[in-house]
């Protein structure tokens, strides 16, 4: 048997950065056609914020083993929007996932291909289980960084697809100094 060797690593709890991760950086200018708010998007994008970065330590897509990674979702806002992940099925659908917050305040958004929703508050030490054919998207509904780990199939792969065009049926904005949860008018 060629047995795969064990390792440990240490996240930095203040910044999410897993030493040796692969680091995706995801901009406002990659997120085009995500957010409600065209206008905001437009004005915004002269800036051109980071809104999150992934350090992810991924294996082979093999059944059986396990990959991890931390994000960092920015404070922001697009309009009324907060800054959020893009949000995804898992390329091969069954696959579940566990987050655990480390950092900042915000929340999962899960939905089934039939729309149903749920938003699920986060704070540091929450863990969320996602289970199998559920969509899920983080959001940041703080003023600091929202920072989480990430526990999934390594053959999960991600299916960007049908959130990137119909997004989710609920969205989360301010209104009135309130974190707000409400029906997607694009849905
Ligand atoms: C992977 C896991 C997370 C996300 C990351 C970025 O299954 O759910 O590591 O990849 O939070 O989100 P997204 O939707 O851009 O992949
Ligand atoms: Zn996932």
């Amino acid at each position: 048997m060629d047995y795969k060797t064990p390792f440990g690593v240490k996240i930095d709890l203040e910044t999410g950065v897993i030493p040796g991760a692969n680091k995706l950086v995801r901009r406002l200018s990659d997120m085009r056609g995500y957010f409600l708010d065209e206008k905001a998007y437009e004005e915004l994008l002269k800036e051109d914020p980071i809104v999150y970065e992934v350090y992810a330590i991924e294996q082979e897509e093999k059944e059986g083993d396990l990959n991890f990674a931390t994000t960092v979702l920015y404070p922001g806002k697009v309009g009324k929007e907060f800054f959020f992940t893009k949000g995804h099925y898992h390329a091969k659908a069954d696959r579940a996932e566990i987050y655990c917050g480390i950092k900042g305040r915000g929340g999962m958004l899960l939905q089934t291909p039939e729309g149903e929703a749920k938003w699920i508050p986060m704070e540091p030490g929450t863990v969320v289980y996602v289970p199998p054919y559920w969509a899920h998207r983080t959001v940041n509904t703080g003023n600091e960084p929202f920072i989480f780990l990430a526990i999934y199939p390594a053959d999960a792969g991600h299916d960007y697809g049908s959130i990137k065009e119909k997004g989710f049926s609920k969205i989360v904005i301010e209104e009135d100094g309130e974190v707000k949860v409400v029906d997607n008018p694009r849905w």
